[in-house]
């Protein structure tokens, strides 16, 4: 119903306007972006992103991917929005440190890791946060932050399909975390970072969330987490806080970043909570569709701050 050259940063879309859009971008900036499948969803969606890989300016191209995941609880609005508008910024931004910036990595940006559940709070329940599949004792979805398969249901995720953290009957049983990691195995490039988008609380989260125990290189995640976090506070005074998951919000085991770090092998591993802060459940997934520009022009800040920090290490 919308026209594809209207898409606005002034309200939240439904996933065929973004998915549009993502191909309208692809088309505008046929040198740079593509549009990428990282899988698919159980009512049969695709997991669709965009890949955005500047001309090498050496001849060897030894750039490294950083993967920016968004979507994968349903309800979290802005998590997507955010994501979309980053992706925005690195095709379309004339400010010098974020041309940069999306020259020296090859990007991947999937804003809509759970598809069924995204069209599910557009259409039956705004507070839905699984996925779709059917489950046993008649309901549905099972947590897609605790079906990763990295100490898979050890803490923080039920066992109990009606629960909104039932991990799965079984580590990867979602056809969009399977999917979804197998991409992310058969990558070209080597991860030099995982980042994944929630909300919201205003945190940021590194591993690990079925331990306390803190991950080898924490003193480079605190490094890059504090200049993402003065980032973030830069434009309008946002305050951020966090640090391990299992410390800073509450235990949870099997989420994706865990995976990608504890898997995978990517050493640089986040989790955004964005606005608003709080814990407010009412209030806080409906952010009004008027700050996804400032929420989008902060963590922009923030991303520039995280990325070049830990370059620098
Ligand atoms: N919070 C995250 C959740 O999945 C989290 C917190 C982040 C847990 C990273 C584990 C790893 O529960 C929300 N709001 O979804
Ligand atoms: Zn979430």
């Amino acid at each position: 119903n919308r026209r594809s050259d209207d898409y606005s940063w002034t309200q939240y879309h439904e996933l065929n306007d973004t998915y549009q859009w993502l191909e309208n971008m692809a088309g505008k900036y046929p040198e740079v972006a593509s549009v990428f499948v990282a899988g698919q969803s159980y009512e049969n969606r695709e997991l669709r992103g965009l890949r955005i890989a500047y001309k090498a300016e050496q001849e060897a191209d030894t750039r490294q991917a950083i993967f920016l995941e968004a979507g994968m609880h349903a309800r979290e609005w802005i998590s997507p929005a955010t994501a979309n508008y980053f992706a925005n910024e690195l095709l379309t931004s004339e400010q010098p440190a974020i041309q940069q910036l999306a020259r020296a990595y090859i990007w991947y940006i999937l804003p809509h890791a759970n598809p069924d559940g995204y069209v599910y709070t557009h259409t039956q329940n705004r507070m839905w946060r699984k996925t779709r599949s059917p489950q046993a004792k008649d309901c549905f979805g099972t947590d897609p932050n605790r079906n990763w398969g990295f100490h898979w249901r050890e803490v923080g995720a039920s066992a109990e399909p009606c629960s909104e953290s039932y991990a799965g009957p079984k580590a990867f049983s979602e056809r969009e975390t399977e999917t979804l990691s197998q991409y992310l195995r058969s990558l070209p490039e080597p991860i030099f970072m995982y980042i994944a988008m929630h909300s919201f609380s205003q945190l940021l989260l590194y591993p690990f969330g079925h331990t306390s125990a803190l991950p080898g290189n924490h003193r480079d995640l605190d490094r890059i987490f504090s200049a993402a976090v003065s980032g973030m506070k830069r434009r309008f005074g946002t305050r951020y806080t966090g640090g391990n998951v299992y410390d800073a919000i509450y235990p949870a085991a099997g989420s994706s970043m865990d995976w990608a770090y504890g898997e995978l092998g990517v050493k640089y591993a986040f989790t955004y909570e964005l606005r608003p802060s709080g814990y407010s459940f009412w209030t806080g997934f409906r952010l009004p569709a008027s700050q996804i520009v400032p929420t989008g022009q902060e963590t922009t800040d923030s991303l520039l701050e995280m990325v070049n920090a830990a370059k620098a290490l």
